[in-house]
């Protein structure tokens, strides 16, 4: 693979142009006639990365009150967040916990934990422009349409137990976290991420 060939993907998985991409242009320049292996090339970026950026790191929670269980409790009420679409939902057996609801903006980790004993479920990244925003709904196959409520990216479908980590590059603004396992999003598995200045 050539450096030509990395700068392309590398582009396609940014959201937003930013000053480390900026900074990686000017060194591709300097290197544009040699030809540096991908290794080389992730080392070089994870260098650009770590001196520019605000890095943080959010610890996700999928959770469910499982298969088997019908009873309400308390337990799992962190896992609702409050003010869109009805998302005080007292009876929702579903949902996303985060470690902050609030981050700077920057590269943001997603470290994400299936927490359920037996439904797979997954979380899929999209930016919004307010709670009161209604995303596009399938709702013959019960879940968001995806392509058209924009998609920034996810850890799909994790198993019962599973874990899996997201890195994105943020800006500012509200973002929506939620899982598109059919009829999980109706069922309350959302939550709204606040990236900050
Ligand atoms: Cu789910």
């Amino acid at each position: 693979m050539q450096i030509s060939d990395y700068v392309e993907i590398t582009a396609q998985l940014s959201t937003e142009a930013n000053e480390p991409r900026k900074k990686w242009n000017t060194i591709m320049t300097v290197f544009s006639r040699t030809t540096l292996s991908l290794a080389g090339a992730v080392f070089w970026t994870f260098c650009g990365a770590g001196t520019a950026l605000a890095n943080s790191t959010i610890t996700v929670s999928l959770w469910d009150r499982g298969a088997d269980s019908v009873m309400m409790d308390d337990q799992h009420n962190f896992g609702m967040s409050k003010g869109m679409m009805g998302g005080d939902m007292p009876m929702a057996m579903m949902g996303i916990g985060l470690s902050e609801a609030s981050v700077p903006a920057g590269m943001i980790t997603f470290n994400v934990t299936n927490d359920s004993k037996d439904i797979i479920h997954e979380m899929v990244v999209t930016a919004i422009t307010s709670t009161e925003d209604v995303l596009p709904y399938l709702a013959d196959e019960f879940k968001i349409d995806e392509d058209a409520a924009g998609h920034l990216g996810e850890v799909a479908e994790l198993d019962p137990g599973a874990a899996g980590s997201l890195g994105l590059d943020m800006k500012p603004g509200l973002y929506l976290l939620y899982c598109n396992i059919p009829g999980h999003y109706i069922g309350g598995m959302w939550t709204v991420l606040t990236v900050t200045e």
